[in-house]
């Protein structure tokens, strides 16, 4: 049942159905170009901010409201559900996570706890619950991939390379399988919670994937991925999306998976995926770097994106990456209420 006056056309063109005009949202929506979000983020580390329902509703529905998107993303981050497995992680500002106990052996490994979502991050989904009770378009949940989720647990930290990532799953076969399953295991239980709290739509975040090439990804990786899509499709009816950087090589092994939507980042044009056979609704894919130049530029790609898109049902206009602190929230507001028109049929 849909309620009234609820804009449903992001889960409309996940579906590949007809919609009014083409749905908008933006990852990193809620973040530091916000001086709302800076407010309150003086006041709380970024944990406090997301273990507090009602605080993540409000910055969670903020961009919403500011900027007129057509989906929503949880306020939280890929790192959410590796404290309560036994990650130290903590969020510093201007890096990123941060992790004092990084993964070395198998004896880490199993070390980790199974995820029990209702006990570990009952915040997670208090928020979900408030959020479907106030929001008038669809509720994105989120998980970081297994692959993404490692480079930090290994790397004990944002990185570059990562070569001790990909140290770890050529030298220690068995003990990255052993962690790909069981974050794969986490990853399932916590968006399957999610999704019965209310999440409409789900997207995993496999950031950094790109730096493996396609047969590594094959052996170590797409097992997993298969795995997680399969189970979420057998336990529930929402779609699902996978979003990396630079993972144009990949979109192959990508379009096997039994997932719905493929998001770009803007390396690989929507009209290359298409012509590769990728038949998925796509998302993306506007450079972010793209948001601090001046409006005409802006205007010019975002209409070069659209007419790519809008060639056939199945695309959600997104950026290729998340949003930057510098960019200004009159830009955002002016690009989405530009979407909305230019795509209106
Ligand atoms: O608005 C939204 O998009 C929802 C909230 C959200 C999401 C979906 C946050 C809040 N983080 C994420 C996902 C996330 N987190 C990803 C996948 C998407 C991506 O590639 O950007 C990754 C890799 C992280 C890890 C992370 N957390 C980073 C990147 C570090 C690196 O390796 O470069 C950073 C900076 C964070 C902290 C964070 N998470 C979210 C916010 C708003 C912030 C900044 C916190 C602050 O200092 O105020």
């Amino acid at each position: 049942m849909t309620k009234q006056g609820f804009n449903d056309t992001f889960l409309r063109a996940c579906r590949q159905e007809s919609v009014p005009h083409v749905p908008v949202w933006y990852m990193r929506q809620a973040g530091r170009y916000q001086p709302e979000y800076r407010k309150i983020r003086e006041k709380y580390s970024f944990f406090e901010m997301s273990e507090t329902p009602e605080v993540c509703a409000e910055v969670t529905r903020l961009p919403v409201e500011q900027l007129g998107v057509d989906a929503a993303i949880l306020f939280a981050d890929i790192m959410t559900p590796l404290k309560p497995i036994g990650v130290d992680v903590e969020i510093r500002s201007g890096v990123g996570p941060v992790i004092d106990n990084p993964i070395r052996s198998i004896e880490d490994v199993t070390q980790l706890k199974a995820l029990h979502p209702e006990e570990d991050v009952p915040f997670v989904l208090e928020a979900v619950r408030l959020l479907r009770d106030q929001l008038h378009v669809p509720l994105i949940g989120f998980a970081g991939a297994p692959f993404t989720l490692a480079s930090y647990m290994i790397e004990g930290g944002p990185s570059k390379n990562y070569h001790k990532t990909k140290g770890f799953m050529y030298s220690q076969p068995e003990a990255w399988q052993a962690l790909m399953d069981k974050l794969g295991e986490m990853t399932v239980a916590y968006l399957k919670a999610q999704i019965d709290a209310g999440a409409q739509a789900v997207q995993i975040f496999d950031s950094w994937v790109g730096s493996l090439n396609a047969e590594d990804y094959r052996a170590y990786v797409a097992p997993v991925m298969h795995t997680i899509f399969g189970r979420l499709k057998e336990l529930a009816d929402v779609p699902t999306i996978y979003f990396g950087i630079g993972t144009g090589h990949l979109l192959q092994e990508w379009n096997r998976l039994p997932m719905d939507v493929i998001g770009l980042d803007w390396r690989t044009s929507i009209t290359e995926a298409r012509r590769m056979g990728i038949e998925k609704t796509l998302q993306g894919n506007l450079d972010p770097s793209l948001l601090l130049a001046p409006w005409e530029i802006i205007e010019a790609k975002a209409k070069a994106i659209l007419d790519q898109g809008m060639e056939q049902p199945g695309y959600i206009f997104n950026l290729g990456h998340g949003t930057y602190p510098e960019v200004e929230v009159e830009t955002l507001q002016r690009l989405t209420a530009f979407i909305h028109e230019y795509s209106q049929q």
